[in-house]
């Protein structure tokens, strides 16, 4: 099974699959748009969020980070007169040091995951979606041309957004290791990440609609919208303001030509997506009992599908 995921969200169907499968068997690619260098740290938010919360360290309080950390370094930087927005925990920081070191060695980012994971007992691949720079930069009315973290952090996601764009995806591909996750996949699943800000910098990348589309696996992806709102995060603002309705038949219109199958809540009402299977799943997930829950009724579904595929 190869999952596409961003940060939160998304992570927490792939700990849901990751329950369920050997981790030979699952891969996870992860969106790389939200990194960025921060105190001349690569910091990786997404990639740490998956890694974090299949390594079972993550704070389950804020989705991200390791659970428990301290931030001794954060009140040092006040000492010396610093106003840190971006909350970087003591422990954390050993990821971001690592990192950076072995990126300005010249290693891709991907080997560096890999090694990291591996080190947290992470037994499924941690696949970054490309090795080369992409940057999800967000267009506000209030504030211009912002970075990601500016966007979603610093202003906590209020500004108003008028578009959103990744520099760097002419140029960047979509890594090998992430190619070969999605061609040699049974099932492929886009997580329940923000449609525009997560899963739209990976299918946007050169080299991914190639290989997605030559595989004949069920494509299933999993709405981030119930009830006409977002579980967590700027999916629903960000619709909003970009004129969209916000709904799961919407984000599925958006998704139609990448998926065979897509999921929305049991708390919305039925609709159809011409070529595009619908069911209705419990998406909402609060535990991990949860998780494990919707990722096997996502497999389930999928078995059905390979059974009898449609087209
Ligand atoms: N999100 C916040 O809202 N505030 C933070 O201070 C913050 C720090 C942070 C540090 C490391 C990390 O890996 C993630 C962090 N995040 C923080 C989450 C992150 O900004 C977002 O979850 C993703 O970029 C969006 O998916």
């Amino acid at each position: 099974v190869c999952v596409l995921v961003g940060g939160v969200g998304g992570a927490k169907l792939a700990h849901g699959l990751a329950a369920l499968l050997p981790p030979e068997n699952l891969a996870v690619v992860v969106n790389t748009g939200d990194d960025f260098t921060h105190y001349g740290l690569a910091i990786s938010p997404d990639l740490d969020t998956v890694m974090y919360t299949l390594a079972g360290v993550v704070d389950t309080a804020n989705g991200w980070g390791v659970g428990g950390d301290t931030a001794h370094m954060l009140d040092m930087l006040r000492a010396y007169g610093e106003t840190p927005w971006f909350r970087l925990g003591d422990r954390d920081l050993a990821t971001h040091l690592l990192r950076t070191q072995a990126l300005a060695a010249g290693e891709p980012l991907s080997r560096v995951t890999a090694r990291l994971a591996r080190a947290l007992g992470v037994g499924p691949a941690l696949i970054p979606m490309t090795d080369d720079p992409v940057h999800t930069v967000v267009e506000t009315r209030e504030w211009g041309a912002l970075a990601f973290q500016e966007y979603f952090v610093r202003h906590r996601w209020q500004p108003t957004v008028t578009a959103i764009h990744y520099e760097g995806i002419e140029r960047a591909r979509l890594s090998e290791p992430a190619a070969q996750a999605i061609a040699g996949a049974d099932v492929l699943v886009i997580a329940p990440s923000n449609p525009w800000l997560s899963i739209g910098p990976i299918v946007a990348l050169p080299g991914f609609r190639t290989v997605w589309a030559a595989s004949s696996a069920p494509k299933i992806a999993v709405t981030p919208i119930v009830a006409g709102a977002a579980i967590k995060g700027p999916a629903a603002k960000l619709m909003g303001e970009l004129g969209i309705e916000v709904s799961a038949p919407a984000v599925g219109a958006i998704y139609r030509e990448w998926v065979t199958g897509f999921v929305y809540d049991e708390q919305d009402s039925a609709f159809t997506l011409d070529g595009v299977e619908t069911r209705a799943l419990s998406t909402v997930m609060k535990t991990d009992a949860d998780r494990a829950a919707l990722a096997g009724a996502v497999l389930g579904w999928a078995a059905e599908r390979s059974a009898h595929p449609v087209g």
